[in-house]
């Protein structure tokens, strides 16, 4: 039932800061907005190997290769946590999975944009962990128990991932010539789309504005984007690189950096699944996909054989 007092008693637990648990009363869109937000993050991470795997073969060492496969598998990881978080919601993990497999389903845009020279994946960990990790330090606090439990163990790997890249481009930036060319290069095609992961502005953010009431979203789209700025410029100065943005300046009265305009129409564009690479990423899953059908039959036959053993 979802009437005036239900709803009021629970903005009032969630006021009080306590955290929703599965089997607590909830009203429907609250359950419906965290389904959406945390399958999308799931998927997010799954997608999120993609690009990084195509460098797994190719990494320049066996230092950087080890440490590349294990942000890999971490990432895998976190999907896995994340579908378990959503199924406590009463989400079905197969139906989320199809909706990511047949394109219906949303997952990070940063995702569907090439990695084509090793200096990308220092990037990745720099920019895109670092945007990530902005966002998922905001939501260790989310009034989703489960999601926000699940954020707090995310985070501690997002950390060693955002390290990871910033040693391995620092490497590059303070390499041979052609090696801080790769770099800042990586940096030029990295920066903007790193932006947008934060979402539309607020103004355009159709969720924010109930996500921010329930405190499932803490921080608002742009506050969260200002932060990463604030944080990364001083960062590529460290190491010598330059931001691409003509219009980034230091504000001394708010003590923020400004920056320029993000292409909005290339966000859109992206997350409607015309980016560089949507196809290419959703054949890749949908392939690995199928390839696993013998494993989840092997997993169900034994836990089938299990459990009569049991009986
Ligand atoms: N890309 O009202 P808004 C990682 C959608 S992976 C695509 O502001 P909301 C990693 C949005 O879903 C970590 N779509 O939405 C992995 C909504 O669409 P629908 C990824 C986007 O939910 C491997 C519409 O635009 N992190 O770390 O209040 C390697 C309107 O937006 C995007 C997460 O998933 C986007 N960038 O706020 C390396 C964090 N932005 O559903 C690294 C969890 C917006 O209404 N998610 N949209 O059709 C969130 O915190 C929030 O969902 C967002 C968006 C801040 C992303």
């Amino acid at each position: 039932m979802e009437d005036e007092k239900h709803l009021e008693n629970f903005q009032n637990y969630v006021d009080a800061e306590k955290k929703i648990e599965p089997k607590d009363w909830m009203p429907e869109a609250y359950r419906k907005t965290l389904i959406r937000q945390i399958s999308q993050h799931a998927h997010s991470e799954v997608v999120g190997m993609l690009p990084e795997a195509n460098w797994i073969t190719r990494a320049p060492s066996l230092r950087r290769k080890v440490i590349l496969l294990a942000k890999v598998q971490d990432e895998a990881g976190h999907g896995l946590y994340l579908y378990s978080a959503a199924e406590t919601l009463g989400a079905d993990r197969q139906m989320l999975v199809e909706q990511l497999l047949d394109g219906t389903a949303k997952y990070s845009s940063i995702f569907n944009y090439p990695t084509v020279t090793w200096a990308d994946m220092g990037a990745i960990g720099w920019l895109v962990d670092g945007a990530a990790i902005m966002n998922q330090v905001m939501l260790t606090r989310t009034s989703y128990g489960p999601y926000a439990r699940a954020m707090v163990r995310i985070c501690k790997e997002e950390s060693f991932h955002q390290r990871q890249g910033y040693e391995a481009i620092t490497a590059l930036a303070q390499g041979s010539p052609e090696q801080k060319e790769m770099a800042q290069d990586a940096l030029n095609r990295w920066w903007w789309p790193s932006l947008m992961m934060f979402g539309p502005t607020d103004d355009n953010s159709p969720n924010s504005q109930q996500s921010m009431k329930w405190k499932i979203k803490r921080k608002s789209n742009d506050e969260l984007r200002q932060e990463f700025v604030d944080r990364t410029v001083g960062q590529a100065e460290a190491i010598g690189l330059t931001i691409p943005d003509p219009d980034l300046k230091w504000n001394e009265e708010t003590g923020h950096y400004e920056f320029g305009e993000i292409n909005w129409d290339e966000f859109y564009n992206v997350i409607k699944g015309n980016g560089p690479c949507n196809r290419e990423r959703l054949k890749a899953r949908n392939e690995a996909h199928d390839n696993g059908e013998w494993v989840r039959e092997a997993a169900n036959a034994y836990a089938k054989k299990k459990k009569s053993k049991a009986a």
